[in-house]
Protein backbone atom coordinates (compact mmCIF):
# COMPACT_ATOMS: atom_id res chain seq x y z
CA UNK A 1 0.00 0.00 0.00
CA UNK A 2 1.34 3.33 -1.16
CA UNK A 3 1.51 5.92 2.03
CA UNK A 4 1.39 8.65 -0.06
CA UNK A 5 -1.62 7.82 -2.82
CA UNK A 6 -3.08 10.46 -5.23
CA UNK A 7 -6.23 8.97 -3.58
CA UNK A 8 -4.91 10.35 -0.12
CA UNK A 9 -3.94 13.50 -1.65
CA UNK A 10 -7.42 13.98 -2.83
CA UNK A 11 -9.01 12.91 0.14
CA UNK A 12 -6.94 15.53 2.11
CA UNK A 13 -7.98 18.60 0.04
CA UNK A 14 -11.62 17.48 0.04
CA UNK A 15 -11.81 16.74 3.76
CA UNK A 16 -9.58 19.80 4.80
CA UNK A 17 -7.51 17.40 6.89
CA UNK A 18 -5.56 19.70 9.62
CA UNK A 19 -2.30 20.86 8.88
CA UNK A 20 -2.57 23.80 11.76
CA UNK A 21 0.34 22.83 14.77
CA UNK A 22 -0.36 21.67 17.92
CA UNK A 23 -2.62 23.55 20.09
CA UNK A 24 0.32 23.88 22.60
CA UNK A 25 -1.10 26.37 24.39
CA UNK A 26 -4.20 24.75 25.20
CA UNK A 27 -2.35 21.50 26.37
CA UNK A 28 -0.97 21.67 30.02
CA UNK A 29 2.71 21.39 30.82
CA UNK A 30 2.69 17.56 31.44
CA UNK A 31 1.56 15.63 28.07
CA UNK A 32 -2.30 14.88 29.09
CA UNK A 33 -2.55 10.60 29.83
CA UNK A 34 -4.96 9.29 27.40
CA UNK A 35 -7.24 5.99 28.15
CA UNK A 36 -8.79 4.33 25.50
CA UNK A 37 -11.15 2.05 26.16
CA UNK A 38 -12.82 0.27 22.97
CA UNK A 39 -15.17 -2.63 23.81
CA UNK A 40 -16.47 -5.08 20.94
CA UNK A 41 -19.13 -5.70 19.28
CA UNK A 42 -21.68 -3.22 21.65
CA UNK A 43 -24.11 -1.23 19.94
CA UNK A 44 -24.63 2.27 20.46
CA UNK A 45 -28.09 1.02 22.06
CA UNK A 46 -26.42 -0.64 24.74
CA UNK A 47 -26.03 2.22 26.70
CA UNK A 48 -28.02 4.21 28.90
CA UNK A 49 -26.84 7.56 28.10
CA UNK A 50 -28.06 6.77 24.40
CA UNK A 51 -31.09 5.46 25.17
CA UNK A 52 -30.77 1.40 26.05
CA UNK A 53 -34.07 -0.02 26.82
CA UNK A 54 -32.97 -2.87 28.96
CA UNK A 55 -30.84 -1.89 31.55
CA UNK A 56 -29.07 1.12 33.10
CA UNK A 57 -24.84 1.29 32.49
CA UNK A 58 -24.27 4.03 35.64
CA UNK A 59 -20.60 4.51 35.14
CA UNK A 60 -20.96 5.38 31.35
CA UNK A 61 -23.63 7.46 32.07
CA UNK A 62 -20.93 9.35 34.26
CA UNK A 63 -18.36 9.77 31.89
CA UNK A 64 -21.10 11.66 29.81
CA UNK A 65 -22.31 13.91 32.82
CA UNK A 66 -18.83 14.66 33.32
CA UNK A 67 -17.61 14.91 29.58
CA UNK A 68 -18.76 15.14 26.16
CA UNK A 69 -20.65 12.97 24.46
CA UNK A 70 -20.95 12.56 20.76
CA UNK A 71 -24.20 11.67 18.85
CA UNK A 72 -22.27 11.47 14.93
CA UNK A 73 -19.43 9.81 15.65
CA UNK A 74 -18.48 6.41 13.86
CA UNK A 75 -16.02 3.43 14.55
CA UNK A 76 -13.15 2.88 12.28
CA UNK A 77 -15.14 -0.05 10.34
CA UNK A 78 -17.66 -2.61 10.73
CA UNK A 79 -15.98 -5.79 12.37
CA UNK A 80 -12.98 -5.83 14.81
CA UNK A 81 -9.49 -5.70 12.63
CA UNK A 82 -10.35 -3.13 10.23
CA UNK A 83 -11.54 -1.15 12.84
CA UNK A 84 -8.21 -1.29 15.21
CA UNK A 85 -6.32 -0.98 12.18
CA UNK A 86 -7.95 2.60 11.27
CA UNK A 87 -7.78 3.44 15.04
CA UNK A 88 -3.77 2.65 14.44
CA UNK A 89 -2.63 3.86 11.49
CA UNK A 90 -4.95 7.44 11.13
CA UNK A 91 -6.08 5.71 7.71
CA UNK A 92 -9.33 5.27 6.02
CA UNK A 93 -10.66 1.91 4.66
CA UNK A 94 -9.91 2.99 1.42
CA UNK A 95 -6.32 3.37 2.13
CA UNK A 96 -5.35 0.71 4.45
CA UNK A 97 -4.04 -3.05 5.02
CA UNK A 98 -6.51 -4.76 7.32
CA UNK A 99 -9.90 -3.95 5.19
CA UNK A 100 -11.71 -7.35 6.76
CA UNK A 101 -10.94 -9.52 9.10
CA UNK A 102 -9.72 -12.26 6.65
CA UNK A 103 -7.70 -11.58 2.94
CA UNK A 104 -7.07 -13.52 0.11
CA UNK A 105 -3.75 -13.74 1.60
CA UNK A 106 -5.41 -15.27 5.18
CA UNK A 107 -3.98 -12.95 8.15
CA UNK A 108 -2.43 -9.50 7.54
CA UNK A 109 -0.01 -8.19 9.80
CA UNK A 110 0.83 -4.66 9.94
CA UNK A 111 4.62 -4.03 8.42
CA UNK A 112 7.72 -2.93 10.08
CA UNK A 113 7.62 0.81 9.91
CA UNK A 114 4.11 0.95 10.09
CA UNK A 115 3.29 4.01 12.02
CA UNK A 116 0.51 3.34 14.94
CA UNK A 117 -1.72 5.71 17.33
CA UNK A 118 0.96 3.84 20.11
CA UNK A 119 4.30 4.60 18.19
CA UNK A 120 3.01 7.82 18.14
CA UNK A 121 2.93 8.21 21.59
CA UNK A 122 5.37 6.07 22.68
CA UNK A 123 7.93 7.94 20.56
CA UNK A 124 6.14 10.99 22.53
CA UNK A 125 7.68 9.95 25.66
CA UNK A 126 4.54 7.98 26.51
CA UNK A 127 3.96 4.51 28.52
CA UNK A 128 2.03 2.64 26.34
CA UNK A 129 0.17 -0.75 27.59
CA UNK A 130 -2.70 -2.41 25.83
CA UNK A 131 -4.94 -5.07 27.84
CA UNK A 132 -7.65 -7.08 26.00
CA UNK A 133 -7.68 -7.58 22.09
CA UNK A 134 -4.78 -6.59 19.43
CA UNK A 135 -6.06 -8.45 16.05
CA UNK A 136 -3.29 -7.13 13.98
CA UNK A 137 -0.62 -9.37 13.76
CA UNK A 138 -0.25 -12.35 15.89
CA UNK A 139 2.89 -12.85 17.81
CA UNK A 140 6.34 -13.44 15.90
CA UNK A 141 5.03 -11.47 13.21
CA UNK A 142 5.94 -7.74 11.90
CA UNK A 143 1.86 -6.61 13.44
CA UNK A 144 2.57 -7.83 16.95
CA UNK A 145 1.35 -5.02 19.09
CA UNK A 146 5.06 -4.91 21.28
CA UNK A 147 6.62 -4.17 17.75
CA UNK A 148 3.89 -1.48 17.14
CA UNK A 149 4.38 1.20 19.77
CA UNK A 150 3.47 -0.95 22.97
CA UNK A 151 5.37 -1.10 25.79
CA UNK A 152 3.55 -3.68 26.79
CA UNK A 153 0.83 -5.64 25.55
CA UNK A 154 -1.28 -8.20 27.43
CA UNK A 155 -4.26 -10.03 26.36
CA UNK A 156 -5.33 -11.59 23.30
CA UNK A 157 -3.15 -11.65 20.04
CA UNK A 158 -5.09 -13.48 17.98
CA UNK A 159 -9.18 -12.55 17.63
CA UNK A 160 -10.18 -16.43 17.55
CA UNK A 161 -8.57 -16.81 21.00
CA UNK A 162 -9.93 -13.89 22.01
CA UNK A 163 -13.24 -15.74 22.08
CA UNK A 164 -12.39 -18.13 24.60
CA UNK A 165 -13.03 -16.25 28.00
CA UNK A 166 -12.00 -19.07 30.05
CA UNK A 167 -9.00 -19.60 27.96
CA UNK A 168 -5.94 -21.78 29.43
CA UNK A 169 -3.33 -18.61 28.34
CA UNK A 170 -3.31 -15.00 27.36
CA UNK A 171 -0.31 -13.45 25.91
CA UNK A 172 2.37 -10.89 27.24
CA UNK A 173 4.49 -8.99 24.80
CA UNK A 174 4.45 -12.26 22.38
CA UNK A 175 5.12 -14.77 25.46
CA UNK A 176 2.24 -17.23 26.07
CA UNK A 177 0.89 -16.83 30.24
CA UNK A 178 -0.68 -19.94 31.66
CA UNK A 179 -4.05 -18.54 32.95
CA UNK A 180 -5.03 -20.96 35.79
CA UNK A 181 -8.44 -22.24 35.34
CA UNK A 182 -9.88 -24.24 38.08
CA UNK A 183 -12.91 -25.74 36.07
CA UNK A 184 -15.52 -24.21 38.00
CA UNK A 185 -15.88 -20.88 35.49
CA UNK A 186 -15.79 -18.64 38.59
CA UNK A 187 -14.56 -14.62 37.90
CA UNK A 188 -11.18 -15.77 38.79
CA UNK A 189 -11.10 -18.24 35.67
CA UNK A 190 -12.53 -15.57 33.87
CA UNK A 191 -9.90 -13.71 31.41
CA UNK A 192 -11.47 -10.43 31.86
CA UNK A 193 -11.29 -10.04 35.60
CA UNK A 194 -7.08 -10.27 34.38
CA UNK A 195 -7.34 -8.49 31.52
CA UNK A 196 -9.01 -5.46 33.60
CA UNK A 197 -6.52 -5.97 36.78
CA UNK A 198 -3.73 -5.71 34.14
CA UNK A 199 -5.60 -2.31 32.92
CA UNK A 200 -5.48 -0.79 36.64
CA UNK A 201 -1.73 -1.71 37.42
CA UNK A 202 -0.34 -0.16 34.00
CA UNK A 203 -2.39 2.79 35.27
CA UNK A 204 -0.73 3.00 39.01
CA UNK A 205 2.93 1.78 37.66
CA UNK A 206 2.79 4.77 35.37
CA UNK A 207 0.98 7.37 37.46
CA UNK A 208 3.91 9.83 37.63
CA UNK A 209 4.73 10.17 33.56
CA UNK A 210 2.35 10.62 30.52
CA UNK A 211 0.82 7.21 29.39
CA UNK A 212 -1.35 6.05 26.67
CA UNK A 213 -3.48 2.83 28.04
CA UNK A 214 -5.44 1.53 25.09
CA UNK A 215 -8.28 -1.02 27.27
CA UNK A 216 -9.31 -3.10 24.53
CA UNK A 217 -11.26 -4.70 25.83
CA UNK A 218 -12.97 -8.02 24.65
CA UNK A 219 -16.82 -8.16 26.31
CA UNK A 220 -19.46 -8.33 24.98
CA UNK A 221 -17.91 -10.12 21.75
CA UNK A 222 -16.36 -13.70 21.98
CA UNK A 223 -18.74 -16.39 23.78
CA UNK A 224 -21.23 -14.85 25.36
CA UNK A 225 -20.03 -16.61 28.65
CA UNK A 226 -20.20 -14.76 32.23
CA UNK A 227 -19.64 -16.75 35.43
CA UNK A 228 -23.25 -14.48 36.33
CA UNK A 229 -25.49 -13.43 34.22
CA UNK A 230 -27.32 -10.99 36.84
CA UNK A 231 -29.11 -8.39 37.10
CA UNK A 232 -30.47 -10.34 33.86
CA UNK A 233 -30.84 -14.11 34.91
CA UNK A 234 -34.68 -14.13 35.05
CA UNK A 235 -35.39 -11.96 31.86
CA UNK A 236 -37.57 -14.11 28.79
CA UNK A 237 -34.25 -14.12 27.30
CA UNK A 238 -31.87 -16.84 25.39
CA UNK A 239 -29.28 -17.94 27.99
CA UNK A 240 -27.11 -16.01 24.97
CA UNK A 241 -28.81 -12.41 25.52
CA UNK A 242 -29.01 -12.51 28.80
CA UNK A 243 -25.27 -13.30 29.04
CA UNK A 244 -24.20 -10.42 26.31
CA UNK A 245 -26.53 -8.28 28.59
CA UNK A 246 -24.57 -9.09 31.42
CA UNK A 247 -21.54 -8.56 29.67
CA UNK A 248 -22.00 -5.13 28.78
CA UNK A 249 -22.66 -4.32 32.52
CA UNK A 250 -19.56 -5.92 33.05
CA UNK A 251 -17.78 -3.18 31.30
CA UNK A 252 -19.76 -0.31 32.52
CA UNK A 253 -18.68 -1.63 36.35
CA UNK A 254 -15.14 -1.85 35.03
CA UNK A 255 -15.40 1.68 33.86
CA UNK A 256 -16.33 2.56 37.42
CA UNK A 257 -12.69 0.95 38.39
CA UNK A 258 -11.07 3.15 35.98
CA UNK A 259 -12.53 6.14 36.91
CA UNK A 260 -11.71 5.15 40.70
CA UNK A 261 -8.18 4.24 40.19
CA UNK A 262 -7.93 7.69 38.59
CA UNK A 263 -9.68 9.82 41.22
CA UNK A 264 -7.23 7.46 43.76
CA UNK A 265 -4.22 8.37 41.89
CA UNK A 266 -5.01 12.42 41.60
CA UNK A 267 -5.34 11.41 37.68
CA UNK A 268 -8.31 13.04 36.89
CA UNK A 269 -7.49 16.48 35.51
CA UNK A 270 -4.52 15.16 33.86
CA UNK A 271 -6.15 12.34 31.81
CA UNK A 272 -8.15 12.03 29.29
CA UNK A 273 -10.71 8.99 29.25
CA UNK A 274 -12.65 7.70 25.61
CA UNK A 275 -15.16 5.63 25.60
CA UNK A 276 -16.39 3.97 22.22
CA UNK A 277 -17.03 0.21 20.51
CA UNK A 278 -15.43 -0.93 17.80
CA UNK A 279 -18.39 -1.50 15.62
CA UNK A 280 -22.12 -2.04 15.46
CA UNK A 281 -23.83 -4.91 17.66
CA UNK A 282 -24.73 -8.57 16.62
CA UNK A 283 -27.63 -9.05 14.52
CA UNK A 284 -28.47 -11.54 16.89
CA UNK A 285 -29.12 -8.90 19.98
CA UNK A 286 -31.04 -6.33 17.89
CA UNK A 287 -34.45 -7.66 17.92
CA UNK A 288 -34.14 -8.64 21.77
CA UNK A 289 -32.40 -5.50 22.95
CA UNK A 290 -32.23 -3.09 20.76
CA UNK A 291 -28.46 -2.70 20.61
CA UNK A 292 -28.02 -0.76 17.55
CA UNK A 293 -30.49 1.96 18.81
CA UNK A 294 -32.89 1.22 16.07
CA UNK A 295 -30.80 1.85 13.44
CA UNK A 296 -30.21 -0.19 10.23
CA UNK A 297 -28.18 -2.87 9.82
CA UNK A 298 -25.64 -4.42 12.33
CA UNK A 299 -22.18 -5.70 12.67
CA UNK A 300 -20.78 -6.22 9.24
CA UNK A 301 -22.68 -3.93 7.20
CA UNK A 302 -22.50 -0.22 6.74
CA UNK A 303 -25.48 0.74 6.83
CA UNK A 304 -25.44 2.93 10.12
CA UNK A 305 -25.94 -0.02 12.78
CA UNK A 306 -22.86 -1.41 11.24
CA UNK A 307 -20.69 2.03 11.98
CA UNK A 308 -22.12 4.31 14.30
CA UNK A 309 -20.64 3.96 17.76
CA UNK A 310 -21.18 5.45 21.20
CA UNK A 311 -18.44 7.58 21.75
CA UNK A 312 -17.74 9.37 25.05
CA UNK A 313 -14.45 11.44 26.08
CA UNK A 314 -14.09 12.73 29.92
CA UNK A 315 -11.08 15.20 30.77
CA UNK A 316 -12.52 17.21 33.83
CA UNK A 317 -11.24 20.49 34.12
CA UNK A 318 -10.80 20.68 30.57
CA UNK A 319 -13.78 18.97 28.57
CA UNK A 320 -17.08 20.94 29.58
CA UNK A 321 -18.98 18.69 31.63
CA UNK A 322 -22.65 17.26 30.35
CA UNK A 323 -21.70 18.77 27.21
CA UNK A 324 -23.01 17.09 23.19
CA UNK A 325 -20.89 17.53 20.34
CA UNK A 326 -22.30 16.43 17.18
CA UNK A 327 -18.96 16.68 15.08
CA UNK A 328 -18.85 14.32 12.10
CA UNK A 329 -15.70 11.60 13.82
CA UNK A 330 -14.37 8.26 13.14
CA UNK A 331 -11.81 6.76 14.44
CA UNK A 332 -9.35 8.14 11.76
CA UNK A 333 -9.09 11.00 14.06
CA UNK A 334 -7.71 9.47 17.08
CA UNK A 335 -4.11 9.52 15.94
CA UNK A 336 -4.08 13.14 15.22
CA UNK A 337 -6.16 13.75 17.81
CA UNK A 338 -3.11 11.73 20.04
CA UNK A 339 -0.47 13.54 17.84
CA UNK A 340 -2.70 16.69 19.21
CA UNK A 341 -2.08 15.81 22.92
CA UNK A 342 1.48 15.10 23.02
CA UNK A 343 2.64 18.18 21.04
CA UNK A 344 3.98 16.26 18.46
CA UNK A 345 3.34 17.66 14.51
CA UNK A 346 0.47 15.77 12.81
CA UNK A 347 2.45 13.10 10.60
CA UNK A 348 1.67 13.03 6.77
CA UNK A 349 -0.84 10.06 4.81
CA UNK A 350 -3.34 10.65 7.56
CA UNK A 351 -6.87 10.74 7.42
CA UNK A 352 -7.80 12.09 10.21
CA UNK A 353 -8.34 15.09 11.77
CA UNK A 354 -7.77 16.08 15.33
CA UNK A 355 -10.68 16.69 18.01
CA UNK A 356 -9.13 18.50 20.53
CA UNK A 357 -10.19 22.27 19.55
CA UNK A 358 -13.86 20.21 20.23
CA UNK A 359 -12.64 18.59 23.05
CA UNK A 360 -11.80 21.95 24.72
CA UNK A 361 -14.74 24.36 23.58
CA UNK A 362 -12.52 25.73 20.84
CA UNK A 363 -13.68 26.68 17.14
CA UNK A 364 -12.71 23.20 15.36
CA UNK A 365 -11.86 24.89 11.87
CA UNK A 366 -10.89 21.42 10.43
CA UNK A 367 -13.78 19.23 9.60
CA UNK A 368 -14.76 16.33 8.07
CA UNK A 369 -16.80 17.26 4.90
CA UNK A 370 -17.15 13.46 3.99
CA UNK A 371 -16.24 10.18 5.96
CA UNK A 372 -15.62 6.95 3.32
CA UNK A 373 -16.07 3.32 4.45
CA UNK A 374 -15.35 0.36 2.70
CA UNK A 375 -15.40 -3.88 3.71
CA UNK A 376 -15.19 -7.01 2.28
CA UNK A 377 -17.28 -9.27 4.85
CA UNK A 378 -19.44 -10.42 4.25
CA UNK A 379 -19.33 -8.84 1.20
CA UNK A 380 -18.16 -5.85 -0.47
CA UNK A 381 -19.66 -2.84 0.34
CA UNK A 382 -18.51 1.19 0.28
CA UNK A 383 -20.63 3.84 1.65
CA UNK A 384 -20.14 7.66 2.28
CA UNK A 385 -21.24 10.24 4.46
CA UNK A 386 -21.59 13.30 3.26
CA UNK A 387 -22.83 15.89 5.12
CA UNK A 388 -26.16 14.35 6.20
CA UNK A 389 -26.34 12.45 2.80
CA UNK A 390 -25.54 8.35 3.10
CA UNK A 391 -24.54 6.66 0.05
CA UNK A 392 -24.27 3.14 0.27
CA UNK A 393 -23.70 0.44 -2.66
CA UNK A 394 -22.53 -2.89 -3.14
CA UNK A 395 -20.12 -3.15 -6.34
CA UNK A 396 -17.58 -0.22 -7.81
CA UNK A 397 -20.54 0.07 -10.25
CA UNK A 398 -23.17 -0.93 -8.36
CA UNK A 399 -26.67 1.44 -8.28
CA UNK A 400 -25.96 3.65 -5.20
CA UNK A 401 -29.11 3.24 -2.31
CA UNK A 402 -29.35 7.31 -1.14
CA UNK A 403 -30.37 8.37 2.47
CA UNK A 404 -31.00 11.67 3.80
CA UNK A 405 -29.91 10.93 7.53
CA UNK A 406 -31.13 13.76 8.90
CA UNK A 407 -35.11 13.18 8.46
CA UNK A 408 -34.26 9.35 7.61
CA UNK A 409 -31.63 8.28 10.51
CA UNK A 410 -33.08 4.35 10.20
CA UNK A 411 -32.20 4.53 5.72
CA UNK A 412 -35.53 3.46 4.56
CA UNK A 413 -36.06 5.54 1.81
CA UNK A 414 -34.02 5.24 -1.00
CA UNK A 415 -33.51 8.94 -2.71
CA UNK A 416 -31.35 7.88 -5.51
CA UNK A 417 -33.84 8.47 -8.47
CA UNK A 418 -34.72 11.98 -7.35
CA UNK A 419 -31.19 13.25 -6.45
CA UNK A 420 -28.78 12.28 -9.32
CA UNK A 421 -26.36 15.02 -8.86
CA UNK A 422 -26.00 13.62 -5.18
CA UNK A 423 -25.93 10.30 -6.42
CA UNK A 424 -22.82 11.30 -9.03
CA UNK A 425 -21.04 13.30 -6.43
CA UNK A 426 -20.77 10.25 -4.35
CA UNK A 427 -19.81 8.00 -6.46
CA UNK A 428 -16.91 10.25 -7.68
CA UNK A 429 -16.15 10.11 -3.86
CA UNK A 430 -16.50 6.02 -3.61
CA UNK A 431 -14.07 6.27 -7.00
CA UNK A 432 -11.62 8.55 -5.65
CA UNK A 433 -11.37 7.07 -2.28
CA UNK A 434 -10.97 3.24 -2.78
CA UNK A 435 -7.26 2.45 -3.68
CA UNK A 436 -7.33 -1.11 -4.68
CA UNK A 437 -5.25 -3.89 -2.74
CA UNK A 438 -3.84 -6.60 -3.92
CA UNK A 439 -5.60 -8.48 -0.91
CA UNK A 440 -8.92 -7.94 -1.42
CA UNK A 441 -10.98 -7.62 -4.64
CA UNK A 442 -13.76 -4.97 -5.07
CA UNK A 443 -16.33 -6.75 -7.18
CA UNK A 444 -18.34 -4.19 -10.12
CA UNK A 445 -21.30 -5.91 -8.86
CA UNK A 446 -23.16 -7.11 -6.40
CA UNK A 447 -21.06 -10.34 -4.84
CA UNK A 448 -24.04 -12.21 -3.69
CA UNK A 449 -27.47 -11.18 -5.25
CA UNK A 450 -29.30 -14.51 -4.00
CA UNK A 451 -28.35 -14.44 -0.66
CA UNK A 452 -30.17 -11.61 1.36
CA UNK A 453 -27.81 -9.07 2.03
CA UNK A 454 -29.54 -7.94 5.28
CA UNK A 455 -32.09 -9.71 8.15
CA UNK A 456 -32.16 -6.97 10.59
CA UNK A 457 -35.56 -6.16 11.41
CA UNK A 458 -36.34 -2.55 10.71
CA UNK A 459 -36.93 -0.18 13.91
CA UNK A 460 -37.49 3.11 14.80
CA UNK A 461 -34.61 4.82 15.62
CA UNK A 462 -34.05 6.34 19.18
CA UNK A 463 -34.83 9.53 20.09
CA UNK A 464 -31.19 10.22 21.13
CA UNK A 465 -30.58 9.02 17.54
CA UNK A 466 -33.08 11.52 15.68
CA UNK A 467 -32.45 14.54 17.02
CA UNK A 468 -28.97 15.35 16.44
CA UNK A 469 -29.59 18.86 15.41
CA UNK A 470 -31.19 19.78 18.96
CA UNK A 471 -28.23 18.50 20.84
CA UNK A 472 -26.52 20.37 23.21
CA UNK A 473 -23.39 21.24 21.28
CA UNK A 474 -20.94 23.17 22.36
CA UNK A 475 -20.58 26.91 22.09
CA UNK A 476 -18.25 26.55 18.83
CA UNK A 477 -18.84 23.19 17.71
CA UNK A 478 -21.50 24.57 14.79
CA1 LIG B 1 -15.76 -6.18 17.09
Amino acid sequence: MKLISTAAFIFSFICSVSTSSPLVADIPARKPNIIFILVDDAGIGDFSTYGCKYGVTPNIDRLAAEGMKFTRAYSGSAVCAPSRCVLMTGQHPGHMLRRANQSKHGLLALPDGQLTSARLLQDAGYATGGFGKWGLGNPGTTGAAEKQGFDVFFGYYDQKHAHDFYTDHLVRNGVDIPYPQSGRKTWDDYSHTQITDETLKFIEQNKDRPFFCYAAWTPPHGDYVIPDNAPYSQKPWSEEVRNYAAMVGLIDKDVGRVLQKLEDLGLDENTLVIFTSDNGANEEFVKPLGSTGGLRGSKRMLYEGGIRAPFIARWPGRIQPNTTSDLLTTFVDFLPTAADLAGVPLPPAVDGISMVPTLLGKKQAARHELLYFEIYEPYFQQSVRLADWKGYRLGTKAPLELYDLKTDPAEQNNLAAIHPEIVRKIEGIMTAEHTPSPHYDAPEQPEKVTKAKEKTPKAKPLPELLNEENANPTPNDK
